[in-house]
């Protein structure tokens, strides 16, 4: 991996035909619908980042993981480099709740508001939903238009 790559975490619901999401209040990805996630924090395993940052941006915890994602996005503008470490959870305790940085709402699998999310985003959700294992590149351009991607299904992760 390079040196500068950030490494990040991604965690959907999904409890068919229903998934959450939310909308990002503020930072990176302001205004539009996504799961919860954010960066590994030095010497913090991949998947106990994903636990924490779910419970820091809605309030519910989740103990089940189940890795189905990984993608890298480079950005041309500034060459920004980030690898992103897509999770699904089926179940989860609490209830999800708006915090300061997100707003949870529930979409049924038909009705996910592509055009209001990250415009990559259509290329993997419909492998995500059948839980199939997936392995990507994206290149955004300015205004984070899609300028190349190659996402595809893998039979296994590592
Ligand atoms: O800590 P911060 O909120 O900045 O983390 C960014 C979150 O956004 C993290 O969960 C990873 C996620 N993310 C990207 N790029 C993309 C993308 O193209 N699509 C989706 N759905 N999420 C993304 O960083």
């Amino acid at each position: 991996m390079s040196g500068d790559m950030k490494l990040l975490t991604l965690v959907v619901v999904h409890q068919h035909p229903k998934v959450l999401l939310a909308m990002k209040k503020r930072g990176f990805g302001a205004g539009r619908w996504n799961g919860f996630g954010g960066k590994v924090n030095q010497g913090e395993e991949i998947e106990e980042a994903a636990k924490r940052e779910i419970s820091e941006e809605s309030g519910i915890e989740v103990e089940n993981l189940e890795k189905l994602g990984i993608l890298n996005f480079e950005f041309k503008v500034d060459g920004k480099l980030l690898q992103v470490h897509i999770f699904k959870a089926r179940d989860y305790r609490g209830e999800p709740k708006e915090t300061e940085e997100m707003n949870p709402k529930w979409f049924f699998v038909d009705e996910i508001p592509f055009m209001e999310m990250w415009a990559a985003d259509k290329f993997w959700i419909p492998l995500f939903l059948k839980d199939r294992k997936f392995k990507g590149k994206i290149l955004f351009g300015e205004g984070d238009v899609v300028l190349e991607k190659n996402v595809e299904e893998v039979s296994s992760l590592t």
